[in-house]
């Protein structure tokens, strides 16, 4: 398969999305995004370097589509200056994905650093169980390194005692535990699932949601400026349900009312990394701190999101529910202004941070995500991944290598060439059937490394069991 692996591209320019996607061997140099005009070309590592270990902020958005981040192609009503000056000062991903295409087992992944479907957690109902306790997450480890540590936002990885981000490697918490969805204006006290905690204890609060959460962050940057401090800011936005200050909303006319609120709670959340970005500077920690910004899953249709030239939406393994929005920055330590065309899955995120904090992860389990730092600087051009791989635990799957993509849906395979066909429009699998079989076997054995799903063991050891007697 590793000829199938030959996309490993950096350049130091922002470039057009579909043009650094479908030029085969092409770097990220293709029509700069309107928006993106003011963008110089990028420099090398920041002449201040520093071995101190960094700061990590690691900013999560919620069903934000591809196209609604405006240093990626977009269209005219986007505009996110706070994501666009992220990518400034970093490294602008145009083949990264989330590892789920829903919001909660995409969270598994990223705190523990390991395909999700490991430890049995395939979908959103996975949540109501938790991330299972012999799971060690991200903070678990940069906390024994030292590091203050804070979840400021949607939690969505268990509901009970055990389970709750203060069991799991915070040291705060501030924000809901789940479900998926919150109410962004009503803030009182009601169940488990959808108070707002801090810490441990549900509070009634006023307020936007997304301004809350801000201010919260950026208390916890002030308050531990003196130390290394890991913010991990899950927002709900731009997540339904759709609800954004008036005052936001007039900004926008689109001639869809809906997508004019959701293009508010965008503008909102765009603000809310400016005021972390600002209060970083403020503490003169922008340099050493490393930021890293993604979307948890593609832009939801229900909310207007919009995912540009990839096809379908959030709850399908088609790109436009898995490929997302991703920018690493670490000023002192990475390009700026760059763009990279590398293959990178949000499971990367773990062992990244780890790395750039001199963290190690322990050698009792298997760990799926890949440093990222290398590929980042331009030092490697080997691939990061052999192979990415996607499933909800029904017959929907995909796997990805290289240009290639192979995907399962309503019980029919799909085969498609990415390099030429970002839109998946161009359906291969009849005249490649080479291809398909190696890819279906690839994913197979991959598959069969996977755990029972946690909320439905005993559906799956039945359907298993059907499987096998059917093959005999
Ligand atoms: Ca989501």
């Amino acid at each position: 398969m590793e000829n199938l692996n030959r996309r490993q591209f950096l350049s130091l320019a922002i470039g057009g999305t579909a043009a650094a996607l479908t030029a085969a061997g092409g770097c990220g140099s293709g029509p700069v995004a309107a928006s993106a005009g003011t963008f110089r070309l990028g420099g090398q590592t920041s002449a201040a370097r520093t071995n101190a270990p960094p700061n990590i902020v690691l900013i999560v958005s919620d069903d934000q589509g591809y196209a609604d981040a405006s240093c990626y192609d977009h269209p005219k009503e986007v505009s996110t200056p706070n994501i666009d000056r992220l990518a400034r000062q970093g490294v602008r991903l145009t083949n990264a994905y989330a590892s789920a295409y829903v919001c909660a087992p995409t969270r598994a992944g990223l705190l523990t650093g390991r395909y999700q479907q490991r430890f049995g957690f395939y979908t959103g109902g996975d949540s109501r169980i938790g991330l299972p306790l012999s799971e060690i997450t991200i903070a678990d480890l940069l906390k024994k390194q030292g590091y203050a540590t804070a979840v400021i936002g949607k939690w969505h990885v268990g509901i009970q005692p055990q389970y709750r981000p203060l069991k799991r490697g915070f040291d705060e918490f501030y924000g809901f535990l789940g479900h998926g969805a919150h109410d962004y204006f009503d803030l009182s006290i009601t169940d488990d699932y959808t108070s707002i905690y801090s810490n441990e204890k549900p509070i009634n609060d006023t307020g936007y949601l997304t301004r809350n959460l801000a201010r919260h962050a950026v208390s916890f940057i002030e308050r531990n400026r003196s130390r290394p401090f890991f913010l991990y800011l899950p927002f709900s936005a731009v997540h339904w349900p759709l609800q954004a200050p008036p005052e936001y909303i007039k900004r926008f006319n689109t001639g869809n009312k809906d997508r004019d609120i959701y293009l508010a709670m965008l503008a909102c959340m765009d603000e809310a990394i400016g005021d972390v970005l600002n209060a970083l500077k403020r503490n003169g920690a922008d340099e050493n701190t490393l930021v890293i910004f993604f979307s948890d899953n593609g832009g939801a249709k229900r909310n207007f999101a919009n995912n540009g030239v990839l096809r379908d939406y959030k709850q399908s393994v088609y790109e436009g529910g898995i490929r997302v929005p991703f920018i690493v920055s670490w000023p002192a330590k990475l390009p700026k202004a760059a763009v990279c065309d590398e293959p990178v899955i949000s499971l990367d995120v773990m062992p990244t941070i780890l790395s750039a904090a001199g963290a190690f992860a322990p050698n009792d389990r298997i760990y799926d995500g890949k440093n990222m730092l290398p590929v980042l600087r331009g030092q490697t051009k080997k691939p990061l991944h052999k192979a990415l791989f996607f499933c909800d635990g029904s017959d929907q799957w995909a796997v990805r290598a290289g240009k290639w993509k192979l995907l399962s849906r309503k019980g029919s395979l799909e085969l498609y060439n990415l390099d030429i066909d970002i839109g998946e429009t161009n359906n291969l699998a009849s005249k490649e059937p080479d291809l398909l079989k190696k890819l279906k076997e690839l994913y197979n054995k991959w598959r069969a490394q996977m755990g029972e799903q946690i909320s439905r063991p005993k559906k799956r050891a039945n359907k298993t069991k059907k499987n096998r007697s059917k093959q005999k």
